[in-house]
């Protein structure tokens, strides 16, 4: 028998599919339009009942918010991780009380069994991707002889975005004995620390070749720092700079001629996770693990066309 607290709760959430989103937080463009995706997806009219928690990027914060819908017997729990380890505790919590959980964007490292799937984009790929461009251009101006000096503004430590990344493009960097990298530090995927750590980086390094942004965000911040210090980027300029998302403003940046190239990593996870969850009501199976496809853009392209074509 329904307890008086529970029957009040499907009164007040009808028929309505109530799922607890744990958002990583508001840190960038890619997050914005992911926010965004995610409420205008889960609307009462689509039959959800959606509740949004930011987590400031902070793990604790995730957990108090998982722990949160678990008490409040939602009906799943999406949850885009900051970082890949420590959620085997909270998971369980979620497993025991029935609540199936749906991982996206980045990835835990945990056991299968304690999640339904995971969606998201492929981030060795698209660090690959990226080193494998880098090559092509400096092929194609006549430098893949010479020596180059990189440097990388990785994401926040240990999420799955910045580890896959750093090493998709460790990978290609091992293929080229001429590939140096100078230094790699975390600018957390905010535009103000990418600005600080590439600020430090010129005063370190007076010969960087390359600025690898591990988000378009942390390129704008690197993008005015380089500025600030005297020097060039982009297709004209002294140094070579791309990051990953090829969000909107990466686009204007192309177009300025400020940044080379940018990996595109779609954030638009809304519709999926609707469409993940619209399956496990009927009962049926979905791929443990599902790879969005991603694309690049990159100065020798019809930006303009591109951008105007584009949803974030
Ligand atoms: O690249 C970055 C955001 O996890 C793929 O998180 C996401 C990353 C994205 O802060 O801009």
């Amino acid at each position: 028998a329904e307890t008086e607290a529970e029957a009040k709760d499907d009164a007040a959430s009808g028929d309505l599919i109530v799922v607890g989103y744990a958002q990583v937080g508001a840190e960038s463009d890619w997050r914005t339009a992911n926010t965004e995706s995610f409420k205008s997806t889960f609307t009462e009219e689509n039959g959800y009942k959606l509740i949004f928690d930011d987590a400031q990027q902070k793990q604790e914060n995730q957990i108090k918010a998982i722990r949160s819908f678990i008490q409040q017997d939602v009906d799943y729990i999406v949850v885009a991780p900051v970082v890949e380890t420590g959620w085997e505790a909270v998971l369980q919590e979620a497993q025991e009380a029935g609540i199936p959980v749906i991982l996206s964007d980045r990835q835990m490292d945990v056991d299968e069994s304690l999640y339904e799937c995971w969606v998201g984009g492929n981030f060795i790929k698209e660090g690959e991707i990226a080193g494998n461009w880098l090559a092509d251009y400096l092929k194609a101006q006549g430098r893949d002889g010479e020596d180059i000096n990189i440097v990388t503004l990785q994401g926040t430590i240990g999420a799955s975005a910045q580890v896959g990344r750093t090493e998709g493009f460790g990978n290609i960097l091992k293929q080229h004995d001429n590939w140096k990298m100078l230094d790699m530090q975390t600018g957390e995927f905010t535009q103000a620390k990418g600005q600080e750590v590439m600020e430090s980086f010129l005063k370190s390094y007076d010969d960087i070749d390359v600025v690898v942004a591990e988000n378009d965000n942390m390129a704008f911040g690197a993008i005015d720092a380089i500025k600030a210090a005297g020097k060039t980027c982009g297709p004209d300029g002294d140094i070579i700079i791309f990051s990953f998302d090829a969000v909107k403003a990466a686009f204007d940046a192309m177009i300025a001629g400020d940044l080379n190239a940018a990996f595109e990593c779609n954030p638009l996870h809304g519709p999926r996770v609707d469409e993940i969850i619209k399956k496990l009501e009927k009962g049926e199976t979905v791929e443990k693990i599902q790879y969005v496809d991603e694309a690049y853009f990159d100065t020798s392209m019809d930006l303009e066309s591109i951008k105007a074509e584009r949803a974030y």
